[in-house]
């Protein structure tokens, strides 16, 4: 059986890797939509929802806190991780996604489907495959507009470093895997011109705010069919 994959003209994404400045521009899509008046969600991945906010804590949380007394150190395995990251996009699309785009809003979500094809799938070398068909089969939908916010990796992990007194399991890999992720995410970029708008994430904040509120209004006026 097939599933088909929707593509929503009112759902945005915004992906990149760490420190590319996600949370500071979502802002800016935000305000090009309001201004036109439309309802917006803004929401995010891994979470969203509470309990795929528990899930997020499974999938990121490094420190001793979450483990119960004397239970010794479990990594978790990169399949895990890529199950962990579906269980909670399957709930947030059926508690927050979905509902939100019915009722005619737009949702503005940092990060969805594309993270787990570049940080499980090109950072952790798991099958796309697998990957395509767990996206079709508990998620089915597809955003129709997505930026990415390149950023040579260095750069990115400077701006966040010290910023945390435990950096989450993902942010404590090495830069070759977060250089696999960045390559990942470019060639998703490049294979759908449609969907994707990349951003030159070393500009200052205000310009990439602009870049990114300039795509959003074309994408507006003239969204593809
Ligand atoms: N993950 C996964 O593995 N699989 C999946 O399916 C999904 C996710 C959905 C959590 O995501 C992790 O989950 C993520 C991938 C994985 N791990 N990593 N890495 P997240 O989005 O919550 O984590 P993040 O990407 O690490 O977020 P971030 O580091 O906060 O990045 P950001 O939101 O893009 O950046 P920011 O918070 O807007 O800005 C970071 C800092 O840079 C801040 O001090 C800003 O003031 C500064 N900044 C922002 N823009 C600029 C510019 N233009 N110039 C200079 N400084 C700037």
């Amino acid at each position: 059986m097939t599933e088909a994959i929707l593509t929503h003209p009112r759902f945005i994404s915004l992906e990149g890797g760490e420190g590319a400045g996600k949370s500071t521009a979502i802002a800016s899509i935000r305000d090009v939509l309001l201004q036109r008046g439309h309802e917006v969600v803004l929401t995010r991945e891994p979470g969203g929802t509470p309990l795929a906010e528990k899930i997020r804590a499974l999938m990121l949380d490094n420190r001793q806190s979450l483990r119960g007394e004397g239970d010794e150190d479990e990594p978790l395995c990169a399949e895990a991780e890529l199950l962990l990251a579906f269980a909670a996009r399957a709930q947030h699309v059926r508690q927050v996604v979905r509902p939100a785009l019915q009722r005619g809003a737009f949702v503005v979500s940092d990060r969805f489907t594309d993270s787990s094809y570049a940080y499980q799938g090109d950072g952790r070398g798991l099958d796309p495959a697998w990957i395509a068909a767990l996206e079709r089969r508990a998620v089915g939908l597809r955003p129709g507009l997505t930026l990415l916010l390149d950023l040579d990796v260095r750069e990115g992990r400077a701006r966040t470093s010290g910023r945390d007194l435990w950096p989450d399991r993902i942010e404590s890999e090495q830069d070759d895997f977060f250089e696999r992720v960045r390559a990942g995410f470019r060639r998703r970029a490049a294979a759908e011109p449609a969907r994707f708008r990349v951003i030159d994430a070393a500009l200052p904040p205000r310009e990439v705010g602009l870049a990114v509120a300039a795509a959003v209004e074309q994408w507006l006026e003239s969204p593809p069919r």
